[in-house]
């Protein structure tokens, strides 16, 4: 299994290099028809085909990406979102998500527990509430009172990892490993709406209560469907201080392009912090109105997953500022 997904990333890599509208992608600056979805890193593979069948079939953006980010929260896996994430230092699985339509409409979750798809919390938290976010004990009430199930998401394997870590115990999160990242996924349906959603067990061994940037909106995710979409992924902190996809979005709105504005964003994030921001990763992940995308990051590694009439579902490597 492990290795036909690597098998499959490999020869998608491969093609995506032979592939014109792939080079231009890759250069940022490719445009492609509608409909069209990008998720973050190499898992966004999966998800992309999910929320594909919703898109193909002229459904909504907000249905695929809901749909979409509901394969990596499934897979006990991952050990970076919902079932199997890892836990916090106190060995307690707790998820963020936030999803935002077309309208402005967004609703969020953090710090949830016991819930396997917190995506589709946020989504009701959204739908069913005047408010935009619960949290915490909170949220898992509403969520048990709107049907979901409660459950043990602490697989074993994550268990052995959280012990091992708990061994030495040392607070330090590491950029590209895979027990710190996150699928941001935005999407442009055959309408031509915008939606997005973002969903993350955050970062590994954290304190217990932190939240990262995913189910904030503005910070992991951010949609404004008369310009674009935008998307985060890597140290929560950093993106929260510049207002991330809130702030890509925004350099859209003045002209720049998704990757110029991805490329703007990374760069306000190392002009605030120098030193910090050549340790940690950060990745923005962004679409326009038109269906062009940009992706930009801090270190080397950010994978993104990008399908579309022209693009078969195919991982590209964002570039980067160090
Ligand atoms: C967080 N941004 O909780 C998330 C985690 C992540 O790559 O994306 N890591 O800060």
């Amino acid at each position: 299994m492990k290795t036909s997904r690597r098998k499959f990333i490999q020869t998608s890599a491969a093609l995506a290099s032979m592939a014109t509208v792939g080079n231009l992608l890759a250069k940022g600056n490719a445009k492609v028809t509608k409909p069209l979805v990008v998720s973050t890193w190499n898992f966004g593979v999966g998800a992309n085909a999910e929320a594909w069948k919703v898109l193909s079939k002229n459904g909504r953006a907000l249905d695929a990406v809901e749909a979409g980010v509901q394969v990596p929260e499934g897979d006990p896996k991952e050990t970076s979102v919902g079932l199997g994430g890892l836990p916090d230092r106190d060995g307690r699985v707790t998820l963020d998500a936030c999803i935002m339509d077309e309208q402005a409409n967004c609703g969020a979750v953090a710090c949830l527990e016991h819930i396997v798809h917190p995506i589709s919390v946020a989504r009701k938290v959204m739908e069913k509430t005047p408010h935009v976010m619960l949290v915490g004990d909170g949220a898992l009430q509403f969520a048990l009172a709107n049907g979901f199930k409660k459950e043990n998401l602490l697989t074993e394997e994550s268990e052995k990892a959280w012990k091992e870590w708990l061994k030495k115990a040392e607070y330090k999160p590491i950029a590209n490993i895979e027990n710190h990242d996150t699928i941001g996924m935005i999407a442009l349906d055959a309408n031509q709406n915008l939606s997005g959603a973002c969903t993350t067990s955050g970062m590994a061994y954290k304190i217990h209560g932190r939240v990262g940037d995913s189910p904030i909106i503005g910070a992991g995710l951010f949609v404004d469907n008369e310009i674009g979409a935008a998307t985060s992924t890597g140290v929560g902190e950093e993106v929260i201080r510049i207002c991330g996809s809130h702030l890509v979005v925004e350099l859209m709105r003045q002209g720049n392009s998704p990757q110029q504005a991805c490329e703007l964003a990374v760069k306000r994030i190392v002009k605030n912090q120098p030193k910090k921001s050549k340790e940690i990763q950060v990745g923005f992940l962004a679409i326009s109105k038109n269906g062009e995308v940009g992706a930009y990051a801090l270190q080397k590694g950010f994978t993104y997953a990008v399908y579309s009439n022209e693009i078969p579902n195919t991982i590209f490597n964002a570039k980067s500022f160090y």
